[in-house]
């Protein structure tokens, strides 16, 4: 497995049960990514990382609701609870994850004008958060992705590795997602299958 990385997706406090923005079984994949890191030398994980002022924070946004859609400087934003705000608990990495098998850790989000709900790049592709480079300088091919949630951030940082030209796993069992609108979490398995990455059950 020396050319296939782990990629851990967000597996941070606010997006388990009790945190701001709670994906349901958020924390049932904690023992499960503590497995899965057995089986790869090279992991890495990205964290959620937004300053208080963050434009996709619904309290920023008076006169907005919770989960609307919005116009966020020309890209389209959903506007969620404050989450992840940085050096904040909520932000720290899940307390049962095994972080010091962690090589590197990949902040995003971390402009206020803009979301990143992939590791790569944010939301707009104008900045890189430096993953693909580093990913491919440890002679890095193949990646496999889990984490939260399956439908945004998992989803995005899957479809940027395969753009990336990683061949891209997708693990299931260590994923778990919102599901805003019911059937979300399915219509992101069908597109990321649709678009070249292996689903892992
Ligand atoms: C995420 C919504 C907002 C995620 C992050 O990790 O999937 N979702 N910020
Ligand atoms: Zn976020």
């Amino acid at each position: 497995m020396n050319t296939h990385a782990l990629i851990l997706v967000d597996l941070q406090n606010d997006f388990l049960p009790g945190g701001t923005l709670a994906v349901p079984g958020g924390d049932e994949v904690i023992p499960i990514a503590n497995q899965l890191m057995n089986d790869f030398e090279l992991i890495v994980a990205t964290q959620d990382w937004h300053p208080a002022s963050h434009g996709s924070f619904a309290a920023n946004h008076p006169g907005r609701q919770l989960f609307e859609s919005i116009d966020l400087h020309g890209l389209p934003q959903t506007l969620w609870p404050v989450h992840c705000v940085e050096n904040t608990g909520g932000a720290l990495f899940a307390p049962g994850l095994e972080t010091r098998r962690i090589t590197r850790v990949f902040q995003k989000g971390t402009r206020t004008e803009i979301d990143s709900y992939s590791g790569f790049h944010d939301n707009g592709r104008r900045h890189s958060t430096g993953l693909a480079d580093w990913l491919r300088a440890q002679g890095m091919t193949h990646v496999t992705v889990c984490g939260l949630a399956t439908d945004y951030c998992v989803k995005f940082t899957s479809l940027d590795a395969v753009a990336e030209g990683f061949h891209t796993t997708l693990h299931l069992p260590a994923s778990r997602g919102v599901n805003l609108q019911p059937g979300d979490v399915d219509a992101a398995i069908e597109e990321m299958r649709a678009k070249g990455v292996v689903i892992t059950a």
